[in-house]
């Protein structure tokens, strides 16, 4: 996602996985066991390690795709999450003395409710369900995640959205001290992140808490996250502390990065490229064939409708 002359481009963020696994392999084989493990602890450290807490009582919701889930260990040890580090290897080890306890969300701007609430008072245990949703990242990788959460809809009616909000804007926590990355003038920090409010209020857009059954790790964005299955990866906005409603579109932090590479809607759109490579195809993490990138990343069916009449090649 960097924005960098392609010779800067390295093979990690190009993302073939057998050149990704090779220099994995390499550094296994080159260095000390002791330093291997601390880079590399999913491959080479139980499953345990990562556990996070069990959420009881998760109902299975809608609109799970039947695909096989990538593999726990994947999803939670090959990240993007600047905060923690440019590189995906870095956020499971970067990541892991954030503390996400106790966690408020300010909810502010067009609603009848703006407050801060407490996260507990965000999401209620009984309400949980999971559904397992592909993820498809702008730099053309894939993975299938049993999110735990609960529909965005559902919390954004508490709030009571005036008839003037439009847009909802979500921010990233910003805290220097326990993230390293926002030290680095690598994005305009905080990162934020926009929706529209039909795209917020669509039965497939979620804030999960969880994956696999357990709360989340901090790498994958503790204790709450975005999960808009149809929408690029980067729309995935982590570890939020606000959510905005606004009559104008926000602007997010890779607009601001990059405009012609990143656009506000970033639907997962096979036909159009990304300047600087194609989006027709995708590596799903664990496989090795690439495979055919779907319209709206197979959700079609069910968001389709929300850009009727929208150019998607110009709102891209
Ligand atoms: N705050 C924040 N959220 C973020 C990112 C980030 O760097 N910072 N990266 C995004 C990108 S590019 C992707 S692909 C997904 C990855 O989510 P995952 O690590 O849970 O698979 O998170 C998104 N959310
Ligand atoms: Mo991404």
């Amino acid at each position: 996602m960097l924005i960098k002359k392609p010779s800067d481009i390295r093979p990690s963020e190009i993302l073939d996985q057998k050149i990704y696994l090779t220099r994995r392999e390499f550094i296994r084989n080159t260095v000390g066991a002791t330093v291997a493990a601390a880079l590399m602890p999913p491959l080479l450290a139980p499953h345990s390690v990562y556990a996070g807490t069990k959420l009881p009582g998760v109902r299975k919701g809608p609109f799970g795709t039947s695909e096989e889930p990538t593999p726990y260990g994947d999803v939670t040890s090959y990240n993007n999450f600047y905060e923690f580090g440019t590189e995906k290897e870095q956020p499971v080890i970067m990541a892991k003395n954030f503390r996400t306890k106790p966690w408020t969300v300010t909810v502010e701007g067009e609603v009848n409710k703006p407050a801060v609430y407490q996260l507990e008072d965000f999401i209620k245990p009984h309400t949980l369900e999971e559904r397992i949703y592909r993820l498809r990242c702008v730099e053309a990788w894939s993975m299938v995640i049993p999110w735990v959460g609960i529909p965005l809809a559902d919390i954004i009616k508490r709030f009571e959205p005036t008839s003037k909000a439009k847009y909802v804007e979500f921010t990233t926590l910003h805290d220097p001290a326990q993230m390293p990355g926002q030290r680095r003038a690598i994005l305009k920090w905080t990162y934020v992140e926009g929706l529209r409010i039909d795209e917020a209020m669509h039965p497939l857009t979620m804030l999960a808490v969880g994956l696999y059954g357990e709360t989340l790790p901090n790498q994958n964005g503790a204790p709450l996250r975005l999960v808009v299955p149809w929408k690029y990866g980067f729309k995935n906005i982590k570890s939020i502390v606000k959510i905005r409603f606004l009559e104008k579109p926000p602007v997010t932090a890779w607009m601001t990065a990059g405009p012609a590479e990143y656009g506000f809607y970033a639907n997962v759109n096979p036909e159009v490229d990304h300047p600087r490579w194609s989006q027709a195809r995708e590596r799903r993490i664990g496989e090795f064939f690439k495979r055919k990138t779907l319209m709206f990343n197979g959700y079609a069916e069910q968001v389709a409708h929300l850009y009727a009449h929208m150019d998607l090649n110009k709102y891209f």
